[in-house]
């Protein structure tokens, strides 16, 4: 505490002190009583109970009955993750491709909440789940829980820690193997890391329980996977690379570029690369069903590797496009528990299990499970309704604009903050010419956010693809835009559109090699010196790494954790709703610590804009003053 207001204070920020600075400044021992546990927790349900949690519109605590449980004792058997730990990644290949019938990978724990409800379900709701998901889901290929958005999310909204999620899970389900989502050079990010980063992350997400990494890159740009896949080969893990799909390989007219030539090079080339399982990745859900019978055909034909695919049933074409894929021979694909599916959500587990029933190949898993599981989600959902975009049916819009899964209700909010609301239809027309004015690009984060910021730009200055150009010297072009211009995200397959590439960098130089080759590492020792000044536990080499990649968002996490303790250990509607008059809540803050806390009542407001909020806790009372913000 002394080092900390020292470091804070004003005079010795500015470099204004003398050799007596301690002596005179007595306010350098004046130390912030350490509250209890207690005492944060009852601050952080007074805010939210008062001020509301951010996107969530401010209302008493609603009712919710606890969420159905399955009613049996969970059992665990082994699943892949012990074929992959007794026979390594060759092992399970073999095995992978000796099976009839097809695999599932589960995205609920997070492309599904991902794609549905911005990525907020919470490690509490997954924790309770966890025991009867490793019995339910063992007959499953993989969870697919870690990566994508998930690590941003939970530091910035959840308050939670990313690292300890999947820790707790793993201990959980030890029969299953874990998947993540890898961004290549962005990692779990929305830019390009340094190598030793992106190394050192996938070594301690090894080391923390993921088994198989699916590595892609935002333009399929050959040069920044290689790294990334080199990285996982070395840990051990298994290495999915995923093709990007964008376009329609069976309508020529769509795209000179992205044809079945094309993604059967690629694959060939990731292979070579020495990628375990080739993943297809249909992120915004345009691959149709006659198209994948093809293309898995081909590829089957083409490359010696178990193939995954991956897609979002924004059409509503999920399952038709999956039973014709299996029908090609597909190996394993990606579905969601069917009350977490659908939509901009993955194709349902349990959909696809009934729609394969009576076929050659059948879906391995237990549908009874399936649907137990399912309940469970179904009624843990209603927590987070303010988090539900405004898609209520199939939307075949996509097969025009592109627009990956999570992207579309995303763009609508960033749309609605410029107060451009209003001319959606502008946008999402708009994102579809700046597609084809970039040369037609592979559209997923971080390249999917280029076209979205400057699809919002060119509506808000109305100006098209000539304008554009014409005026370009002039305008100020949004950072992502100058910064996919400068090469910083890597290389579109048909290279940069020269003229608009001029008048964004207005005479910077492009990058002429990959940005993760000529930045300049990470010094991991000052990293840790500096996290130790605003961490007052004993650091890990994650806290460490979450710091190099999210440097604010790390330490913002650290100071709200001082504040109100681990506000993970909180059920759902109290994190995010608080709580109401006389309830009564029994918190458990560590293993047997139990708080036992009822709000009685809530003062009103006094001139400072505070009020006092008067609870029990474990019998005796207490008051918390709150800032009434709302
Ligand atoms: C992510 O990168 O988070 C994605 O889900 C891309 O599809
Ligand atoms: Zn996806």
């Amino acid at each position: 505490q002394f080092l900390a207001n020292v470091i804070s204070n004003e005079d010795f920020r500015k470099g204004d002190y003398s050799t007596k600075f301690i002596d005179n400044t007595p306010s350098l021992f004046e130390f912030e009583k350490p509250k209890d546990r207690g005492t944060k927790t009852l601050e952080y349900i007074s805010t939210i109970t008062v001020n509301g949690f951010p996107g969530v519109e401010q209302r008493q605590k609603p009712h919710f009955d606890p969420p159905r449980m399955p009613g049996y004792e969970p059992k665990i058997v082994e699943g892949t993750k012990q074929i992959l730990d007794n026979e390594g990644p060759e092992g399970l290949v073999k095995w992978l491709k000796a099976q009839e019938d097809v695999l599932l990978t589960d995205t609920t724990m997070r492309d599904a909440h991902q794609s549905l409800l911005t990525t907020r379900i919470r490690t509490y709701d997954m924790k309770k789940i966890a025991p009867y998901t490793a019995h339910d889901l063992k007959d499953a290929f993989s969870l697919e829980m870690w990566g994508g958005a998930t690590f941003d999310v939970a530091y910035n909204f959840l308050k939670e820690d990313p690292w300890r999620r999947l820790e707790t899970l793993r201990s959980e389900i030890p029969n299953v193997l874990f998947q993540m989502l890898l961004r290549a050079s962005n990692a779990v990010g929305y830019k390009n890391y340094p190598d030793n980063v992106v190394e050192k992350f996938i070594q301690e997400s090894a080391e923390a329980g993921i088994d198989v990494f699916r590595i892609f890159d935002s333009l399929n740009w050959m040069e920044a996977m290689k790294h990334p896949i080199e990285s996982v080969l070395k840990s051990g893990k298994v290495v999915e690379a995923a093709i990007c799909y964008t376009g329609d390989i069976l309508d020529p007219q769509r795209s000179a570029v992205y044809t079945l030539d094309y993604y059967k090079k690629m694959a060939q080339e990731l292979e070579a690369e020495g990628a375990h399982i080739l993943a297809i990745k249909d992120m915004a859900g345009l691959l149709k069903p006659q198209a994948a019978y093809e293309l898995i055909g081909e590829l089957k034909a083409t490359v010696d590797l178990p193939i995954h695919l991956h897609t979002h049933d924004t059409s509503g074409n999920g399952i038709l496009m999956y039973h014709k894929a299996i029908e090609a021979g597909v190996d394993v694909v990606d579905t969601a528990l069917g009350s977490l599916s659908g939509l901009t959500s993955q194709p349902s587990a349990n959909s696809l299990y009934y729609a394969q029933s009576n076929q050659n190949r059948k879906v391995r898993a237990d549908i009874e499970g399936l649907e137990r599981l399912s309940e469970y989600w179904e009624d843990v959902r209603k927590y987070y309704a303010d988090f539900e975009s405004d898609i209520k049916s199939p939307n075949t819009e996509i097969y025009r604009h592109e627009m990956p899964g999570g992207q579309y209700s995303n763009l609508y909010s960033q749309a609605k903050s410029l107060g451009l609301g209003d001319r959606y239809g502008d946008v999402k027309k708009m994102y579809q010419k700046v597609n084809m004015l970039f040369g037609d690009i592979i559209k997923v984060t971080p390249s999917s956010k280029v076209v979205g910021d400057m699809a919002l730009f060119m509506v808000q200055n109305e100006l098209d693809e000539e304008s554009v150009i014409e005026r370009g010297q002039h305008l100020d072009f949004p950072d992502s835009v100058v910064s996919f211009f400068k090469g910083e995200i890597g290389r579109p397959e048909t290279g940069f559109n020269e003229a608009l590439q001029k008048v964004v960098l207005k005479g910077t130089e492009p990058l002429s090699v990959r940005a993760g080759e000529v930045m300049e590492p990470v010094d991991f020792d000052q990293l840790r010196e500096e996290v130790a000044e605003f961490c007052d536990y004993k650091i890990t080499e994650k806290d460490v790494l979450s710091y190099a990649l999210y440097p604010k968002v790390f330490k913002d996490f650290i100071m709200t954790n001082n504040k109100w303790g681990n506000v993970e250990v909180l059920d759902t509607p109290t994190f995010l709703f608080g709580m109401r008059k006389n309830e009564q809540l029994e918190i458990e803050i560590d293993k047997g610590k139990t708080l036992i806390v009822n709000l009685l009542s809530i003062g009103h407001v006094h001139e400072d804009g505070y009020r006092w909020m008067y609870f029990e806790l474990n019998g005796f009372p207490r008051k918390v003053y709150i800032n009434d913000e709302s």
